[in-house]
């Protein structure tokens, strides 16, 4: 099967005020067969950061559930209102959107549906709720609606929810699982808590999920930080935010993995970094705001990946040796059949 999120025609950039049209996931059978509709109602609004929904067998039952924001209004694939949780006592014909299109008060949740049947199997606030806007970096609503969702097999054997809000000031990441069709609270990471303020303003447009400490435990790549599988910061550089990153064992004569980031502001350029430590390993410097960065092993000489950003930044060795220039930024693919990769880009 295959779960499609269609976004309206008018959706907007959180930057951006407007009103939006509704956002629908839909499922279909690879041949086409569509299944069902989930409608997230006129209190999502529409746009890259909204909405980041996870598929994924998270109770074991050899069927994937689907886990998304939702909010009085949304729609389950059965075609009923939520009702589970607090969406029991919703206002389903609320419109909390301001003159501006924007959705700054009203009840947020988190909802599980059958993947099969699209139906409402749990629903739970949404943690952390928005509270004050402007805490998030802005007051007219653009930060404090920056969300981000992964997979992660925190406890080593079953995979758990990991949604996120915030990045360029505050940031929560909430932990969940799914057992015996209710939504069970693992751990909440909260930059404002006590001791965690390194971690505010760290975290990319993505987060990735690695083992970076070799205890068979998932962590939180969230950007410039990692979050240890138990919700605790395992280290921040103070980098910041960057709009990419990349983690794997991208120095292979260096043990343990690698995280590769460019970096927006500050000077900072781009960073490869020790998984485990934060270590810096090797820093570029730049001026610029480096808005795209990308490694992959794509020079045979040179022993594993290579590095490469924008700004005219080149091409670097896992020395942090320049070695070339200008290759595409946005992915990379197995083409042609040998180990080194090549550049895919334009689709
Ligand atoms: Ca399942
Ligand atoms: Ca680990
Ligand atoms: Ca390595
Ligand atoms: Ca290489």
């Amino acid at each position: 099967e295959i779960i499609v999120k269609w976004d309206p025609s008018n959706s907007k950039d959180n930057s951006q005020s407007g009103y939006t049209g509704n956002v629908y996931l839909d499922a279909y059978k690879l041949d086409g067969t569509f299944l069902w509709r989930i409608d997230l109602g006129k209190n999502i609004r529409a746009g890259a950061h909204y909405t980041q929904f996870l598929v994924y067998d998270f109770d074991g039952d050899g069927m994937a559930e689907v886990v998304c924001k939702t909010a009085p209004g949304t729609v389950d694939g059965e075609g009923g209102f939520l009702n589970e949780g607090p969406a029991a006592t919703s206002d389903h014909s609320a419109d909390y959107r301001n003159s501006s299109g924007y959705i700054l008060t009203g009840e947020e949740y988190l909802t599980v549906f059958n993947g099969l049947s699209g139906a409402e199997m749990a629903t739970v606030s949404y943690v952390p709720a928005r509270g004050k806007v402007s805490d998030w970096g802005d007051s007219y609503g653009n930060r404090v609606d920056r969300f981000l969702a992964g997979v992660a097999y925190l406890d080593g054997e079953r995979p758990s929810i990991v949604m996120a809000r915030g990045y360029y000031t505050r940031a929560v990441l909430a932990a969940w699982d799914c057992r015996d069709g209710m939504l069970v609270p693992r751990w909440v990471f909260d930059s404002k808590d006590n001791g965690n303020g390194a971690y505010a303003g760290q975290d990319n447009h993505q987060l990735s999920v690695a083992d970076v400490d070799g205890d068979d435990f998932d962590e939180i790549i969230y950007g410039s930080c990692v979050i240890d599988h138990d919700g605790k910061g395992l280290h921040s550089t103070g980098l910041g935010h960057g709009d990419a990153l990349h983690v794997g064992d991208l120095v292979p004569d260096r043990p343990g993995l690698e995280i590769f980031v460019p970096h927006e502001s500050g000077g900072n350029g781009v960073s490869l970094r020790d998984a485990h430590t934060g270590e810096i390993i090797w820093q570029r410097k730049n001026s610029n705001d480096i808005g795209r960065g990308l490694t992959a092993d794509v020079i045979a000489e040179y022993p594993g990946n290579e590095f490469w950003a924008s700004s005219g930044m080149g091409v670097y060795n896992s020395k942090g040796e320049i070695v070339g220039s200008g290759p595409s930024i946005n992915h990379v693919i197995w083409w042609d059949g040998d180990l080194l990769r090549e550049m895919l880009d334009g689709t």
